[in-house]
């Protein structure tokens, strides 16, 4: 996985898998991406972030992506079962996990032959997945334990009033908002953008956080689902962008809430919709407090690809928004 520098031209070149899950791009790096020494993956991540976010940010950013791309870089795994290691990142920074990205490079690891059909393990920072892969583009990843870390959050919103919330982690932190005065509809998009800025704003204005200082830096609504969905969700990413897919850990979090109020009981099925329309289906299980969540989506090949970086482009590490 050296970085790779053809002397002459000084081209870089970087191989990719792009997929999109429910709508949502995924970009995974197979090959040419940074050395980050044999750590575990969390301190592998550190790593990434610390030394190597110009890399991050030539990967999604533009002018090769834009400010709704994940990106994943393929490592080797620590955990001695697993078949890879993963390390997320967006147009502002490193993710902990990612749901409709581990659907993603399921799907890229099947297409290049890497993955059969089965039960696999798989690395990520905050502790190892399950994905279990249906056929070629249909995978149910088994996410880290999720739980509902504060109920009834309350926050002043100024001209949008005041909304209450609970906080719960799906592999990253949520703030989930299900009473509210929002259409959770296409096209409603910028208005919920701005809807969601605003209580990320107030999180950070009221020092509120996940447990242990975690940031919270995913931000849910809920609304009614149209067709055969039980509830539809608009999801504000840490760079702004909007999920286009119904967000893994989102869908997680979500139903760590909806099992702590026993709106739906272990093992019964909850189908997630995102704004576009995308499903995932949820169900989870409880492990003494927290719950395991069984999330189900589908993803698609769109590119094999080399990027190219030329030391000459001026752009050539990304433009950050
Ligand atoms: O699916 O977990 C997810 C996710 C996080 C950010 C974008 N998608």
């Amino acid at each position: 996985m050296a970085r790779e520098v053809d002397a002459n031209t000084a081209f870089e070149r970087v191989q990719v898998i792009d997929s999109h899950t429910g709508g949502e791009p995924t970009r995974i790096v197979i090959d040419g991406g940074p050395e980050l020494g044999t750590g575990n993956l969390a301190q592998r991540r550190e790593v990434f972030r610390d030394q190597y976010d110009d890399f991050r940010s030539a990967v999604v950013n533009e002018p090769r992506g834009g400010d709704v791309w994940v990106g994943g870089l393929l490592c080797e795994p620590d955990h001695p079962d697993a078949v890879a290691g993963i390390i997320f990142f967006n147009n502002v920074g490193v993710l902990n996990m990612c749901g409709h990205g581990t659907i993603g490079l399921a799907t890229s690891l099947a297409y290049l032959q890497r993955l059969a059909p089965g039960v696999h393990l798989i690395d990520t920072p905050v502790g190892v997945v399950t994905v279990t892969l249906h056929d070629r583009n249909r995978v149910t990843v088994t996410n880290v334990p999720s739980y509902r870390f504060r109920s009834d959050v309350m926050l002043n919103l100024g001209d949008f009033g005041v909304v209450r919330g609970d906080i719960a982690w799906g592999g990253n932190w949520f703030f989930l908002v299900k009473e509210h005065a929002e259409q959770v509809h296409p096209d409603n998009i910028a208005r919920l953008t701005e809807f969601t800025q605003s209580i990320r704003l107030a999180l950070s204005r009221d020092q509120v956080t996940g447990e242990n200082g975690g940031e919270i830096d995913h931000i849910e609504l809920f609304g009614p689902a149209e067709g055969q969905a039980d509830s539809r969700s608009f999801v504000l990413c840490p760079g702004g962008a909007y999920d286009r897919s119904p967000c893994g850990t989102g869908t997680s979090a979500k139903l760590a809430c909806l099992m702590a109020d026993g709106i739906i009981d272990p093992g019964e099925t909850w189908r997630q919709q995102s704004i576009i329309g995308s499903i995932f289906q949820a169900r989870g299980e409880w492990d003494n407090d927290q719950v395991i969540p069984h999330i189900t989506g589908t993803a698609y090949i769109n590119a094999e690809a080399t990027l190219i970086f030329d030391s000459a482009d001026p752009f050539s590490m990304g433009i950050s928004p």
